[in-house]
């Protein structure tokens, strides 16, 4: 399975230029303000083409729009909100595509219902965000014996990679390792007592990110995980785990929350009890998704550090889409990967030190 691996540098610039690796086709994206530049790949990337390539995005020789069905989880985040903008941006008729969009509220079966619904309407294809990555093979199996090829993003499933095209998305595990990677770089052996508030239960998000933290805290003897539980990548969810937290617990130093919403949550629960976050508090706070709220937060000094997974993934599903409408075979898998924000006056080798000009140069 070819990897492609791609960095996602963001600065400001008005065109939004893709250099993808492997097969180095660049296009430009819909998305708007984002560079990004391939990093590398797996394999040795042929010279990358220096010219943007005016490739737009047109409909299908035949003039006909592409049907397209997207399952998407839900509207439990910032994060969630920015990626289903990226995609309705990407998506869009002048894009060659009529997308059919389903929110299915962080239920799970409201989600397969979806996806079969699309199989019912004969779409040309089907994007699934999975809520969870349980129970995907039957559905799946229905979708590929109707003959509509299924890209998985963002999250990822428990399936038969036979039964869909590709998928994309961040390194969940490697979200994780960055977290603890900085946490042990800025305690410099000092104990911590830590307290985890989890995304979704079951999702990959929330599994790799807690698999990633572990590895790395594994090797911490003088750090402890005091308790794990989930937010559901929601604030109101942040905020009541964080309460019953510090109903339990009174002696904790580090809170680890899976997404920016959670620890708005964890943030207006300290207040409400008088403890104090941030480069100047007692609690050091690390969060995921980078956000533009999330890094507002990060740059006040109140989220520590913050660790990026970046939304904008839609043009590689619409590059999969367009490779298989000629006739290609897709990279199975994009990996998208992160970077990490840390509050002004931390200095570290791991992550960037956040300034106005970073904020100001985010593109969600
Ligand atoms: C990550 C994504 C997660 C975000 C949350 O790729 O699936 O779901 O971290 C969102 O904000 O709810
Ligand atoms: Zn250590």
């Amino acid at each position: 399975m070819k990897k492609k691996v791609l960095s996602a540098l963001l600065s400001v610039a008005m065109v939004a230029t893709l250099l993808v690796g492997c097969g180095s086709s660049t296009e430009e994206a819909a998305a708007p303000a984002a560079t990004e530049e391939a990093a590398s790949t797996e394999e040795a990337a042929p010279a990358e083409t220096e010219a943007a390539a005016e490739e737009e995005a047109a409909p299908a020789a035949d003039g006909e729009l592409i049907t397209v069905g997207f399952a998407q989880v839900g509207h439990e985040s910032d994060w969630r909100a920015a990626c289903t903008q990226n995609y309705q941006d990407i998506f869009s008729a002048e894009n060659g595509y009529e997308l059919s969009f389903v929110d299915a509220d962080n239920d799970n079966a409201a989600q397969i219902e979806a996806v079969r619904g699309f199989i019912q309407q004969e779409l040309d294809y089907i994007i699934i965000a999975p809520i969870e990555t349980a129970g995907w093979d039957t559905v799946l199996q229905e979708a590929q014996d109707a003959g509509i090829p299924v890209l998985i993003v963002d999250r990822s499933v428990d399936a038969d990679p036979s039964l869909y095209e590709a998928h994309i998305g961040c390194d969940m595990v490697a979200e994780g390792e960055m977290a603890a990677n900085w946490l042990a770089e800025y305690l410099n052996g000092e104990e911590a007592k830590i307290l985890v508030i989890e995304g979704t239960v079951g999702a990959s998000a929330t599994l790799g990110r807690t698999e990633g933290f572990n590895n790395i805290a594994a090797d911490h003897s003088e750090w402890e995980i005091l308790d794990s539980q989930s937010g559901d990548f929601t604030q109101s969810g942040g905020q009541e785990v964080m309460e019953s937290y510090i109903k339990s617990y009174s002696d904790f130093n580090v809170v680890v929350c899976q997404n920016d919403n959670e620890a708005y949550g964890a943030m207006d629960a300290m207040d409400a009890a008088g403890i104090t976050y941030g480069v100047d508090g007692d609690v050091t706070i690390i969060s995921f998704d980078a956000t533009h709220d999330g890094l507002q937060y990060t740059l006040d000094g109140k989220i520590s550090c913050n660790v990026e997974c970046n939304p904008l993934q839609a043009v590689f599903a619409d590059q999969v889409i367009k490779t298989l409408e000629s006739g290609g075979t897709p990279d199975a898998e994009t990996v998208v990967t992160d970077e990490a924000f840390v509050a002004p006056g931390i200095t570290s080798a791991l992550a960037t030190t956040m300034t106005q000009e970073v904020l100001d140069g985010r593109a969600y």
